[in-house]
This record gives structure tokens, sequence and C-alpha cells, in this order.
């Protein structure tokens, strides 16, 4: 079973994250997490940190000639922006953020310690773990990926472009809704017998654990509430070649928290971004007055980027739903035990 850890604050030194529970006989390429990392850094909306950053992994620990030996993968992306000390005083909690709640809650009197750490930086930690999980996953041939659906209300791609044009002109931000689409996860994977247990309470977990995220459905979703039974759930079919399957997928790939063997479809709400250049009404934390809440740098649109970090979390979570059903602590043992399960159950 895989578990999980990651530090640092958004203009430290760096940060780090560590993964233990990976199989030895993992062949990992840094290319491959630095990919995955520019990837979370592109996207149009994206602000001037992302100018300064160019975010690329130093595997610390964990491997021996670029191949795991089963001890915990410490992962480091060192900060450019790391003039923390130097930082002004966030005296006036932005609405929609950690802030507020945040300096109630550990009693601090400058919001910048709540949103050092709450900021959404964390989340290229998140993406290097979750690249570690991508290679991992390979070898039972699960691909992951993510998509745009909506941003500010708009679906068409260049809509998108000139909302997000037109929110920058205004000094205000857009959330919208990604898909994230996990294909070649073989049916089995989670179970039913313990709440915790189930793929889709994880997959929320990791997808809710998403800074500014307020919603996520899997396959139809709130769908599911507008029609008859009969016209929704997903006939069952077989023949020798494909098993077991069906041409539909409104479950999105899950019954019964547990993998079915069709594609896993997830989508999620990210809300705008809560810095604005033209700010929302506030109140001073030490005058208690009302005041204009603070302004940051900060992104416009970021939800291209929040799906790049949702397949982070969903490779998480399937490769840990993996090693939980294939056990093993070399590739090659879990490899083989999955192939003789395949061919089980087909
Ligand atoms: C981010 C880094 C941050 C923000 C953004 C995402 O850098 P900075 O605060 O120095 O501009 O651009 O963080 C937020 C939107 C937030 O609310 O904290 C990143 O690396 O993704």
């Amino acid at each position: 079973m895989l578990r999980q850890l990651t530090a640092g604050e958004s203009h430290g030194r760096g940060l780090i994250a560590i993964l233990e529970g990976l199989p030895a006989g993992l062949k990992i390429d840094p290319v491959r997490i630095n990919q995955e990392l520019k990837r979370r850094q592109s996207g149009f909306g994206r602000g001037k940190r992302m100018e300064i950053e160019n975010d690329r992994v130093q595997i610390i620990s964990g491997l021996k000639k670029g191949v795991t030996i089963a001890s915990p993968i410490a992962l480091l992306i060192q900060n450019k922006d790391r003039g923390i000390e130097k930082l002004n005083k966030v005296l006036s909690p932005r609405p929609g953020h950690a802030d507020l709640a945040g300096l109630l809650k550990y009693g601090f009197s400058d919001c910048r310690e709540v949103l050092e750490r709450a900021s959404a930086r964390s989340t290229a930690s998140t993406v290097s773990i979750g690249a570690v999980c991508k290679i991992f996953l390979e070898n039972f041939k699960v691909k992951i990926s993510s998509q745009v659906l909506l941003i500010g209300g708009e679906s068409d791609s260049a809509l998108i472009k000139d909302r997000i044009n037109e929110a920058f002109i205004k000094k205000d931000t857009l959330g919208g809704i990604f898909e994230v689409v996990i294909k070649g996860a073989a049916a089995g994977l989670g179970s039913y017998v313990q709440p915790d247990r189930r793929l889709d309470s994880r997959l929320a977990a990791g997808i809710m654990s998403i800074p500014g995220v307020k919603g996520m459905d899997i396959g139809l979703g709130f769908g599911f509430a507008e029609e008859f039974g009969s016209l929704l759930h997903d006939e069952i079919f077989y023949s020798k070649t494909k098993g077991f399957h069906r041409f539909t997928n409104n479950a999105g790939g899950i019954e019964g928290g547990i993998s079915n063997g069709e594609d896993i479809v997830i989508r999620a709400c990210m809300k705008p971004i809560a810095t604005l250049m033209d700010p929302l009404n506030s109140v001073n934390i030490i005058t208690k007055k009302t005041a204009s809440a603070s302004v940051q740098r900060s992104d416009v649109c970021v939800v291209e980027a929040a799906g790049v970090v949702a397949e982070s979390v969903c490779a998480y979570v399937l490769a840990d739903a993996i090693l939980e059903k294939f056990g093993g602590d070399c590739l090659g043992d879990i490899k083989a035990s999955y192939s003789s399960y395949l061919k089980r159950i087909k």
C-alpha cells in the first residue's frame, strides 16, 4: 500500500514529496516527472509566477541507477521565488481563500502564514508523486488523461480564451469544469466491504483535496437524478474477444465502489481563483474595519492545470488500489499476479 507526505511553502526553499510503498524494480526517468510538472505549469490564464519557475524534480532517495529499491522515494522541487521572510503582511483576508479560516484556526496575526502553505503551489508536489505513479501504472496499461469541459460558462476553446482574456482585462478570475478519464483499469479495483475501501470514495477524497475544487461526479453523476433506472443503468454483454463489457458507461467505470473494467470518468468543478486584482470587500484583521481584500500576484484561471493535478491524484489512487489487490514487493511478482487474474476474469 502507498503512503505519501508533502511539505513546503509557496515562497520557501522548495517543495518535498515522499512516496512510500512502490515495489522494487520500477525504472523511473526524471524526465517523465519533469514533463508532468511542465504540463501543470502551463495552460491559458496562468500568471507571472509561472514565468519565474521552471519546476524540475530532484530524486533524493529510493532509486539506484534509476530503478526503485522499495525504499521511500523523496522528490524535491526547488522554488526560484523563495523570499518568504521578506514578503509583505497580508492583513485583509481574501473571500474564497483559506486566509481567514486558517488565521482563526492557528492564532496567527498575518494571513501570510496561512497562504504560504494553502497555496496551490503545493500541487507541484502532488504532480511529482502522480508522475511516479503513472510510470508504475504503465506496467498495467492504465492511462490517465484530462481535458477542460467548461470555463466561465463556455465550452468552445476559442470562446474560453476570449472569456479568460475578458477576466484578465476586468481584473477578475474564472473557474470551470474539467474531466479525467482513466483507461485500462481492470475490473475489481477497490471494494464495497468498507466505506474507505471504495474506489469512488478514494478518488473523491483525492479530487476534493485539490485546492479550489468544490464538486465532483463520476460517470453520469448528477444526471442520474433525471430519469428512470431502466434508461440509465449500463446493460451487460459478453463476447469471447471482449469478455464482459457494456455499450454505455453511465456508471463511469465504477459499480459498488469497484472498477468494472470500463473507462473511469470523473468530472470536477473548480471555483474561480480567490485572489482578485480588483478586490472584494473584506475586514482588516487588526482594526476590524472594512477594507479591500489583499491583492497578491496570482493566476486568472487554472482549470487546465487542475486537470493535470487531478490526473495525478487519480494515478496515486489507482496505483494504491493495484498494490492492494495484487500485493508483492517486486514489480515482476505484481505483474505475474495481475496477468493470472486477468486470465481468470475473462
Ligand atoms: C501557484 C503558485 C502561486 C500562485 C498560485 C499557483 O504563486 P504566487 O503566489 O507566488 O504567485 O500563482 O497560487 C494560487 C492561486 C493560490 O491561491 O495560492 C502554483 O505553483 O501553481
